[in-house]
């Protein structure tokens, strides 16, 4: 698998042999080197204007009535056990919690959440707790409700292609399980290995394959949730078409464990691409990265399934901190360009005349490889998906997920290399061009009030002005809720704070998350 110049790209490309299928994408764990590897403070230091909420105070006798509902192997009290459910993903919240309740079933779910709304005992739902906003560990004595037992596959139908199944099933395990069916799930994700479906709903995961396969408020056919009150919300329906009345299921696709506890989900898989190719371009500026997107468009069409930029900053973090190795020399950005289809050759003839065309055409790519085996597709996806690790090991990662305008995209980047010149570690951009999303890093070797305070609020200002999102994909959770009115009206907030009183009106469900400070 050697790097291959223009040149040389094309007679290689003759020669190639493909990956039969999508290649295995395994958990990325979080790097135990990580400078931040002792414990992260408790979050409600760093942010000590939160108060907690008029919540009451677990009791003995609370604590007996979870063990009956769930049983006393499935509570959670030891301190040291507990401690793993307190800290996300990133290490940088860390929360006060005392109990974790491990639910099996729909009606124990129902049973603790009915007794939490009767006793005003605040919950924090959690999944795979690979979140990135500090939205599924508590901060204060939050109880947290874990749904990893609830991890039951219910059915899959082959031919309407939908999957039923409970919140907590892994998402790696049910993408295996589609493909015993000659399907797939709708989304993939660098966490798939360790996120769970339920998680997935509850923050509008997008994911590598948005582009291709769209967004989950749209592949997401049903769904059953315990509100807040206790009660059960069926609408798991396995019905494409359904248009009786308001689609109550969007509010909790998205709304981070804050209006309910997704339980089961109807997902609409489409079928597994028989031929999957991959290419991975060099290009010297973000405006050759733009012309080769349209390029893709335009010659790849229907087959395009992911489109991925990585900026030589991110590309450092991969090989100096991880060790990986690229098969390109040193380019300012990379792209994974990305096919799935069902006919090898149809997709082997774009896939090669689009890198033609991106070769020949001036200021475009100028260098360039195609995976050909399953071993060389899931190393050049590892180059982009295991960056969010690899910036872990430079210490403390500020990190942001905005939708610009595509022009946009590229001159935050720069625009934010400019004002943190000599105080970082390194900025790094990267993401899902084609869904117009960039994941925006910073990092130091530990915590720098002085760079927060150059980053916030002036990026989100930055990216306000442009009519953008302060956040794409990862949701507001604790670290954003501050900045929703960056990007949505003031009333639609209002509308959303009403919305959240209706179900949920002791406030009992993930507080401190999504919506402000009133
Ligand atoms: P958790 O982290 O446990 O929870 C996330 C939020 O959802 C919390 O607010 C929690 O309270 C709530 N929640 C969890 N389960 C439920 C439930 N059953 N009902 C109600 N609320 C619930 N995100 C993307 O969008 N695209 C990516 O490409 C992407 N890549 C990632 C790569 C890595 C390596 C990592 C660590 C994260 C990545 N993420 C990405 C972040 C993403 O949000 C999560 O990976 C995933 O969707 C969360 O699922 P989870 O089961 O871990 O949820
Ligand atoms: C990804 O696309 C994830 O890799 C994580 O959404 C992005 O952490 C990030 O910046
Ligand atoms: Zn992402």
């Amino acid at each position: 698998f050697q790097a291959s110049r223009a040149a040389s790209l094309l007679p290689q490309l003759l020669l190639r042999r493909r990956p039969a299928s999508a290649g295995a994408f395994a958990l990325l764990a979080r790097p135990a080197s990580s400078a931040s590897g002792g414990l992260p403070p408790l979050t409600t230091e760093i942010h000590p204007g939160i108060k907690r909420g008029a919540f009451s105070q677990l009791t003995d006798a609370d604590v007996s009535a979870f063990e009956a509902i769930v049983g006393g192997d499935h509570v959670i009290k030891d301190a040291d056990e507990v401690l793993s459910y307190n800290i996300d993903w990133l290490r940088i919240c860390r929360g006060q919690g005392q109990l974790v309740l491990r639910p099996k079933t729909t009606e124990e779910v129902s049973a603790i959440v009915r007794h939490c709304n009767k006793r005003r005992l605040a919950v924090v739902p959690q999944g795979g707790n690979t979140g990135l906003v500090g939205g599924s560990v508590p901060l204060f004595d939050e109880i947290v409700i874990s749904t990893s037992r609830m991890n039951s596959l219910l059915s899959i139908d082959p031919v309407s292609g939908v999957l039923v199944a409970e919140a907590g099933c892994v998402l790696e395990q049910l993408d295996r399980e589609a493909a015993s069916q000659g399907l797939m799930m709708p989304l993939d994700l660098g966490a798939k290995g360790s996120c769970q479906i339920g998680g997935n709903l509850a923050t509008n995961a997008g994911g590598l394959r948005l582009l291709r396969y769209g967004s989950l408020r749209g592949t997401t056919l049903g769904l059953e949730a315990v509100l807040p009150t206790g009660q059960v919300l069926d609408c798991l329906t396995t019905l494409r078409k359904d248009n009786t009345g308001y689609d109550i299921k969007q509010l909790l696709i998205g709304s981070e464990g804050t209006l309910g506890i997704i339980t089961k989900a109807a997902i609409l898989c489409p079928a597994r691409p028989k031929s999957v190719q991959l290419a991975f371009l060099g290009l010297d500026s973000f405006q050759a990265v733009l012309d080769t997107y349209r390029l893709a468009r335009r010659s790849l069409g229907e087959i395009l399934s992911a489109f991925e930029f990585i900026d030589s900053e991110s590309m450092r973090a991969v090989k100096q901190n991880l060790g990986l190795s690229c098969p390109l020399g040193e380019h300012s950005f990379y792209v994974l360009a990305e096919t799935s289809g069902s006919n090898e050759t149809h997709d082997r003839e774009k896939l090669d005349g689009f890198i033609e065309s991106v070769m020949s055409m001036d200021g475009c790519a100028t260098d360039g490889t195609v995976a050909q085996d399953a071993g060389q597709f899931a190393h050049l996806w590892s180059l982009r998906e295991r960056i969010v690790e690899s910036l872990l090991v430079d210490g403390y990662e500020y990190k942001y997920d905005v939708s610009l305008p595509l022009a946009d995209i590229y001159r935050l980047v720069e625009h934010m290399r400019t004002r943190l010149d000599g105080r970082v570690i390194r900025t790094a951009g990267y993401g899902h061009l084609g869904d117009g999303n960039l994941h925006l890093n910073f990092t130091t070797p530990k915590f720098d009030a002085k760079v927060l305070e150059l980053i916030e609020p002036h990026v989100f200002d930055w990216v306000r002005d442009r009519r953008g999102s302060v956040s794409a994909e990862h949701g507001l959770g604790l670290k954003k809720s501050q900045y929703i009115r960056h990007s949505k009206a003031d009333f639609a907030v209002r509308v959303m704070a009403e919305v959240k009183r209706l179900l949920d009106p002791n406030g009992i469900m993930n507080p401190y998350k999504v919506l402000p400070d009133e």
